[in-house]
């Protein structure tokens, strides 16, 4: 019997992974049982069957885990990232609502969210820096950038650092990541392209390497939907930092922050620390997930 195989997880698709071993192996690998859902970053034990295929038979324990979970699915994005780089540009706009999802994921996860805004040579872009603005003030740093002509800000941020990029479709990850390795790894799209078709370009999640075995980007497909479900209310209301300060100070222990009477959060957006829409989407997110009876968390 060999000793036992570890790697980590740099590809998943829906059937299998690639597992990258210490010496840079890369084998095609099915999971042993179905209930075992694997994540880019994770490290696992396999067993190799072939030259270039083997069975992942067990999950490292995770450092950190970035999903999404709505009612019915969850869907695994990132293992073991110490970082989240939200990417928003102009054109295709972005969404402002699944950049506070990303937001209130990764803070909940804990792990550290920055924001980079692409496109940086668009004419449009001064409008939406100035949209972001108020990300700046919750303390996150916005990275402004042009993944085409000029990608350093965003690569001194990843510096050192086991990242996921996320965002919606056209913003330009998979741009980003190609300025960042260098060469064209990843398939890029023309936004009408990618458009017209209905179709994303980048289909599958895959992990790359940058300075050191210990630097990760990982490339993930657009998102539209980004559910909550897999976290508490407590957990949310703690996800937005501007509310941090005042949770517990509602007159009601179970307040709502909706209509309720000496609300703290609310008291919050009449005194200007924080803003309505921040609110909204903390009460969107939380009666989402009330929404659901019960969830088996990772
Ligand atoms: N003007 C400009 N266009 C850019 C820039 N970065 C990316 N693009 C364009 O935006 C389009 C989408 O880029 P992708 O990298 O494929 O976007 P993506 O985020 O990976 O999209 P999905 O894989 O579908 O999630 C392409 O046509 C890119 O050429 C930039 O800095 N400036
Ligand atoms: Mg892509
Ligand atoms: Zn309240």
């Amino acid at each position: 019997m060999n000793a036992p195989l570890t790697g980590l997880v740099i590809e998943t698709q829906r059937r299998h992974s690639v597992v990258q071993l210490a010496d840079g192996t890369r084998l095609n690998c099915v999971s042993k049982g179905r209930q075992l859902q694997l994540a880019c970053g994770d490290q696992v034990a396999l067993s190799r069957t072939n030259d270039s295929e083997g069975v992942i038979e067990t999950i490292a324990d995770r450092a950190s885990l970035f999903y999404r979970a709505d009612a019915f699915k969850e869907k695994l994005v990132a293992a073991n990232v110490t970082q989240v780089a939200c990417i928003v540009a102009p054109l295709p706009a972005y969404a402002d609502e699944l950049l506070n999802r990303w937001l209130v994921c990764a803070e909940a996860s804990g792990v550290k969210a920055i924001i980079g805004l692409n496109k940086v040579d668009l004419v449009e872009a001064a409008a939406t820096a100035n949209a972001l603005a108020m990300y700046r003030d919750l303390g996150y740093d916005v990275v402004p950038f042009s993944a085409k002509f000029n990608h350093a800000p965003m690569r001194e941020r990843l510096a050192g650092q086991r990242s996921v990029l996320i965002g919606q479709s056209g913003m330009g990850k998979s741009k980003l990541l190609n300025a960042l390795v260098g060469e064209e790894a990843q398939r890029t799209n023309d936004i009408s392209q990618a458009l017209d078709s209905g179709k994303h370009t980048t289909t599958f999640t895959r992990l790359f390497t940058l300075a050191s075995d210990d630097e990760w980007v990982i490339d993930s497909p657009g998102m539209q939907v980004f559910g909550l479900a897999h976290f508490s209310r407590t957990q949310i209301e703690q996800a937005f930092p501007e509310f941090r300060p005042v949770l517990g100070q509602c007159r009601f222990r179970d307040c709502k922050h909706l209509q309720e009477p000496n609300c703290a959060l609310q008291e919050a957006v009449r005194t200007g620390t924080a803003t309505i829409n921040r609110l909204s989407y903390l009460r969107r997110f939380c009666s989402e997930t009330e929404a659901v009876p019960h969830y088996e968390r990772h």
